[in-house]
This record gives C-alpha cells, sequence and structure tokens, in this order.
C-alpha cells in the first residue's frame, strides 16, 4: 500500500511537555516519523507520496472556525507576549466553577482551546498539523480512486483533538477529518476503528451523535490512564448516534490474550455495521516498552492485528497516532500494515 508523508511534518518540535510535575523531555518526536518511514522504505511497502493541500473547507467539516484561527495565530500571539524562548503552554482552563468563554490574551486563550497540558505548540506546528491533515485526506483520496487501501504517516497525531480542543499532542483530527471526508465524498457508513493505547476522546465527540459514523476504540481504561475524563464502557452514543458508539477499555497490563478479545469485539461490530469503508487510528502505544504506556503487546501482535483487519475485507484508511518506542515503532507500525497485506 502506498503511504503518504509530507517534510513539514517533521518541523513540529516541542521543547517539553508538563509532566510529573515538571517540564520533561516530549515523547511525540520527528524522529517517530522517520523511524516509521524508514521501515516502510525497508520492507517495501509502498510508493511514498506528499500530500496535495486540500485547503480550509475539509477542516472546517470537523473543527470550529474559530478554533481553526486559535491554532493558526496562536504562536505569534505567544511570541508577542512571552518571547519566543519557550513553547506555548496553558496554565488555566474553564472548569467546572468557571465560565466557559474565550478570552482576549492568549494566556486565557489556550486554557480555553486546550484540554491538557502536555502538548506544545510552536512555531511551526500550524504547518506541520495542517500537513498532517493534508496527509489523511490525501491518503483517503487513494481509497476514493479505488485502492484497497493506504497508509496516512499522520504526524502530529490527532485522535485527541476535539472540534475545538487541542490537546494529548493533537492539534487537528486527522482520522475524523479523513471519516469526514470520505462520508461527503459518497460512503454511506464509514467506521473509525481506534486501537492506540489512549481512548480517542476527540473522534468519539465528533460524532457521538451520528449514525452514519460508527466509533469504536479499544484502549486503557480511562480510570488508570489519559484522557481519564472519556473512554468508559458506557458511552453508547447520543441522540440518532445511539448505538454507534463502542468503547472497550482494558485494564494496565493487558496483553495479547487481553487485547485479542477485544479486538474480535470490534470486528464483529464493524462487520454487522457493514460500511463502505474502515479508517484505523493507528497506536502502537500497546507495545510492552512504550515509554508512558502499561500493555504489554510484543512486536508479533501488530501483524495479527493487521490480518484480523484485513479479514473485514474493506477499503481500509490507516492514520498514524501514537507509538513512543522510538526504536521500535517503525517495526511495530509497519508490522500492522504488512500483516494487513499478507493476510
Ligand atoms: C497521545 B496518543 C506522560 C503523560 C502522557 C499524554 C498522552 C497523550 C497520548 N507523562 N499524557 O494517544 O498516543
Ligand atoms: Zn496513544
Amino acid at each position: 500500500m502506498n503511504i503518504v508523508f509530507s517534510d513539514e511534518q517533521r518541523l513540529h518540535h516541542g521543547r517539553g511537555e508538563l509532566g510529573d510535575g515538571r517540564l520533561m523531555p516530549v515523547v511525540e518526536m520527528p524522529r517517530r516519523a522517520e523511524m516509521i518511514l524508514a521501515r516502510a522504505r525497508e520492507v517495501g511497502l509502498g510508493e511514498v507520496i506528499a500530500p496535495e493541500d486540500y485547503g480550509r473547507a475539509p477542516l472546517e467539516a470537523v473543527h470550529a472556525p474559530d478554533y481553526l484561527d486559535f491554532l493558526e495565530t496562536a504562536w505569534n500571539d505567544w511570541e508577542a507576549e512571552h518571547g519566543g524562548e519557550h513553547d506555548a503552554l496553558p496554565l488555566i482552563w474553564p472548569v467546572r466553577s468557571l465560565r466557559n468563554v474565550p478570552p482576549d490574551h492568549i494566556d486565557g486563550r489556550l486554557g480555553y482551546y486546550a484540554l491538557g497540558a502536555t502538548t506544545p505548540i510552536t512555531a511551526h506546528t500550524w504547518r506541520s498539523a495542517t500537513a498532517s491533515a493534508n496527509t489523511a485526506l490525501s491518503a483517503a483520496a487513494l481509497l476514493a480512486e479505488g485502492e484497497r487501501a493506504a497508509f496516512a504517516l499522520c504526524r502530529p497525531p490527532g485522535h485527541h483533538a476535539t472540534r475545538d480542543q487541542l490537546g494529548g499532542y493533537c492539534f487537528l483530527n486527522n482520522a475524523a477529518i479523513a471519516a469526514e471526508w470520505l462520508r461527503e465524498r459518497g460512503s454511506a457508513r464509514v467506521a473509525v476503528l481506534d486501537v492506540d493505547y489512549h481512548h480517542g476522546n476527540g473522534t468519539q465527540a465528533i460524532f457521538y451523535d451520528r449514525p452514519d459514523v460508527l466509533f469504536i476504540s479499544t484502549h486503557a481504561d480511562p480510570r488508570q490512564e489519559f484522557p481519564y475524563f472519556l473512554g468508559y464502557s458506557d458511552e453508547c452514543g447520543a441522540g440518532a448516534g445511539e448505538g454507534f458508539n463502542l468503547n472497550l477499555p482494558l485494564a494496565w497490563g493487558s496483553d495479547w490474550t487481553a487485547f485479542a478479545p477485544a479486538l474480535e469485539a470490534a470486528t464483529s461490530r464493524i462487520a454487522d455495521f457493514a460500511p463502505e469503508v474502515l479508517v484505523v487510528s493507528l497506536g502502537v502505544d500497546t507495545f510492552e516498552r512504550d515509554p508512558i504506556s502499561r500493555f504489554k503487546l510484543t512486536s508479533d501482535a501488530f501483524p495479527r492485528v493487521g490480518a484480523k483487519l484485513a479479514a473485514l475485507g474493506l477499503p481500509t484508511l490507516f492514520v498514524m497516532e501514537g507509538g513512543y518506542a522510538v526504536e521500535e515503532v517503525g517495526v511495530n507500525a509497519v508490522g500492522v500494515l504488512t500483516g494487513f497485506e499478507d493476510a
């Protein structure tokens, strides 16, 4: 299958993320994409194609215009106020006891448009995030042209980004943008399966009231893990979307024995839904040596995930999300893709 990737996706590189009570080195770094690209080339997965620019319309189909304006201008506003020596990070949020209104000052706006403090905005964030979204859209276009599968090597990732909030290293929800574009291009039903270690709260929220986009996520139980405040098993969709959201949380320490039945439940629900296309939010931070995660999948699990997805027999768009064991991220991510192709 062909790979879509843009050099501009290398530019965003945060200088630190808030964690464990201090500023820590970022784990979501450009080298992740280099490792995946190198491995894809090594196994001869397919051609590497640069994305087209789809402009603002497909972003606005998923994100609020004022949020996109904020993202585009945040670095300039931050630099004007604080200088460019440190990345932009939020420090206060419109929590329960406060008012949910966007203020004027960049410090207030950062809190309004962010769901956490682990996601630095840099001088290049907007360029990399839009390139990442265009990568997802260009890979979706390959499916629309009749390809069986395509790999969007997205970075920065997207599944935590909501209609109007960044967070969890995500700015634009690449998988949601691609899924919505495929819907508007004529796929009556689209399934999004998120196999990242973390719950895809943004994607869930974007499609929560929609019966035409089924969202399913396997992830670490939010009682124990980021994003903590969404991803519970009783979240089933709302209104017309009731029954079209399925969360399959798993406990810390889950290995293939625990993961495989969840994957089976997910694929069986997708088969019932009978979508025209499948979008996979592909995170490989379920790996046993991932530095921020606590599942126990070994590298040989990833081709099995790919084979299981291939058995659905659907046009499939893989959209890269997480995976932070940098030395192994290429083998693991591409392992899913070769497992899919060899099935
Ligand atoms: C993004 B994706 C580590 C805390 C991690 C943020 C996790 C974001 C994961 N000190 N908090 O879903 O892979
Ligand atoms: Zn993740």
